[in-house]
């Protein structure tokens, strides 16, 4: 009698973690996700505010494709959303280069989780707080 009356208050706690994030995320709802929807979504989610959450974020924008590595291409792709029009191409082409030297420790062509992370760590990413 009367129950049932604030299920629907529960249900998104049943949603997926991925659909939330997205919807998190998503804020102009393109339906795609800028890198500064990202670092918004980053900063405004609580549960998410340990560095590692960050980086896994961070980590998927840059992985377009969600094979679980990061490619030069996609390291391309990425700086050219986080900074469009501020590099030219080529300039683009050797930072790519010069990160994949530097950041691929294991030599694969391919950035993987740790290597990531080591590459955010160099470039400074604040990551101790909510300012990303
Ligand atoms: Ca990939
Ligand atoms: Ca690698």
């Amino acid at each position: 009698m009367g129950n049932g009356a604030s299920a629907s208050q529960f249900e998104i706690s049943g949603n997926p973690c991925a659909d939330r994030l997205f919807n998190v995320v998503d804020t102009d709802g393109s339906g795609g996700v800028s890198f500064k929807e990202v670092c918004q979504g980053v900063a405004n989610r609580r549960s998410m505010s340990s560095k590692e959450a960050k980086l896994h974020v961070l980590f998927k924008f840059y992985d377009k494709d969600g094979d679980g590595l990061i490619s030069m291409h996609e390291i391309a792709e990425a700086m050219q959303l986080a900074c469009p029009g501020l590099f030219p191409k080529a300039t683009i082409e050797q930072l790519v280069r010069s990160t994949m030297q530097n950041f691929d420790a294991d030599k694969d062509g391919y950035l993987n989780f740790v290597e990531f992370s080591n590459l955010m760590r160099a470039s400074g990413m604040d990551l101790s707080n909510n300012s990303i």
